[in-house]
């Protein structure tokens, strides 16, 4: 049987948490396979809102097993946060489980990616300031700390003992901060051990039998494809791979078993943090999108950046990730508008460029080349079919499937879990 991948397609907050939830009871297991409590997810069931950060969208559908993949980043506290937050609600987290092999994010990689930013100055990228940036460089230097090295407390405080060689000196000689005590991480990690343990297990085992024995296994990608490290908008993105390719590194499922790859894309676009954003609209009709479209961080706060929709980032996003259809949300907040624009190529200094261009530079001087759709009037929050669009909205929604090159399968129009028009 198959897995299915879901990910974001521009700068994130496309609204996949929401689309994630509404498979959810399609699938057995939802794992999330990158990044860490950097992310936001915001689900709507009725009148209950809930915010994800580290746990997988899935934990809201009662009968998924929610699996956080070997690719994620652990902060334990609020790991633990979130779960007693969702069981005090009436949520049932006990069925989680977590991979032996994904890295925990220790308190002084918080401590560093905030005080980097601020050293940073205006150089900075627009981190959360949630330690995810520094946990994968540890990661990939190989001095990071493993859910398994909880259970070894020998081998926990000679790891954390090689990490603090390095972060002291930095903490103390370029930060001008205190240094850090081995003790004092091991004793914080250590509070967490008991509790955590029961969940642990090899996932990509676990993950592997379970589409043996025919069960349906999806991975939801925190972020977006603009984000990632290798594919986004270096060096103003996050430090996993979002995008489907990471699904496999990030939960030790291979690429043979996934045949479904779900890209989620607003129907206009958002971003936070620092970085080039060729559509942004930095005049009233900016503040407009953001007003109608609720578009502040779920995860800091922030207001996020609006623009229209960018199309060769939707093309691009399609080819990165081997797009097999697109949900395209957020369409009732376009409702309104006399007409709608749409980036379907880039002017970099006089040349046409139909896709992505190659280098950074070019992409910092890309100028969206428009065209427009006419827009339409109206709440469509409550159409259940195509049909019940106007017929402007229906042509809008044509007009990106082919625009970005794959299907559209479903259309969100309001932010509840009944606010969607299936199309698959
Ligand atoms: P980080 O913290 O190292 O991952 O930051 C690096 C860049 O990645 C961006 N990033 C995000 N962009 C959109 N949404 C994210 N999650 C939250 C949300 C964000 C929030 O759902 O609203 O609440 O501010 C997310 N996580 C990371 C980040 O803005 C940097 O540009
Ligand atoms: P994610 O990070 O991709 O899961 O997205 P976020 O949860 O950060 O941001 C998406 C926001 O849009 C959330 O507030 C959702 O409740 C909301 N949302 C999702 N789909 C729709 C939709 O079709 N229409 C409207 N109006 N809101 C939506
Ligand atoms: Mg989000």
């Amino acid at each position: 049987m198959p897995a299915i991948v879901l990910v974001g397609a521009q700068w994130g907050d496309e609204g996949k948490g929401k689309a994630t939830d509404l498979l959810g009871s399609a699938v057995d297991y939802v794992v999330k396979f990158n990044g860490g409590n950097n992310a936001g997810h915001t689900v709507v069931i009725g009148n209950e809102t809930y915010a994800l950060h580290l746990l997988p969208s899935g934990i809201l559908t009662p009968g998924v097993v929610p699996v956080i993949g070997n690719g994620v980043v652990v902060d334990l506290g609020v790991l633990f946060e979130e779960i007693n937050a969702l069981e005090s609600r009436g949520i049932d987290t006990s069925s989680l489980v977590v991979s032996a092999n994904a890295h925990l994010l220790p308190p002084y990689n918080r401590t560093l990616d905030k005080v980097v930013e601020r050293f940073l100055g205006s150089r900075r990228l627009g981190t959360t300031g949630r330690g995810v940036g520094p946990t994968y460089a540890d990661k990939m230097a190989r001095v990071g700390l493993r859910v398994q090295d909880l259970f070894d407390e020998k081998i926990l405080r000679q790891k954390v003992e090689g990490a603090l060689v390095q972060k002291n000196q930095l903490f103390v000689k370029v930060y001008n901060r205190r240094a850090v005590s081995v003790d004092e991480i091991v004793d914080e990690l250590l509070v967490y051990a008991d509790r955590l343990r029961p969940m642990v297990a090899d996932t990509s085992l676990l993950l592997t039998k379970a589409l043996d024995e025919g069960q349906n296994v999806m991975l939801e990608g925190g972020q977006a494809t603009l984000l990632d490290v290798d594919h986004g908008t270096y060096p103003f993105v996050t430090s996993s791979n979002p995008t489907a390719g990471g699904a496999c590194t990030g939960s030790g499922i291979p690429p043979t078993r996934i045949d479904r790859v779900i890209t989620v894309m607003k129907a206009y676009t958002t971003r936070v943090g620092e970085g080039p954003f060729p559509t942004e609209l930095t005049d009233e009709d900016g503040v407009r999108l953001r007003k109608e479209g609720g578009e502040f961080g779920v995860t800091t706060g922030r207001p996020r950046r609006c623009g229209w929709l960018d199309a060769v980032v939707g093309r691009y996003a399609a080819r990165i990730n081997g797009t097999t259809d697109f949900v395209l949300t957020k369409l009732d907040v376009l409702s309104g508008w006399e007409r709608i624009p749409v980036c379907v190529a880039y002017d970099v200094d006089g040349v046409r460029h139909d896709e992505m261009p190659m280098t950074q530079t070019d992409f910092h001087h890309a100028t969206p080349i428009y065209e427009y759709f006419e827009g339409w009037e109206g709440d469509i929050s409550g159409a259940r079919s195509l049909a019940d669009l106007p017929g402007a909205a229906r042509r809008y929604v044509e007009a990106v499937e082919q625009m970005c090159g794959a299907p559209v399968s479903a259309v969100g129009v309001g932010p509840g879990r009944d606010s969607v028009i299936a199309l698959r």
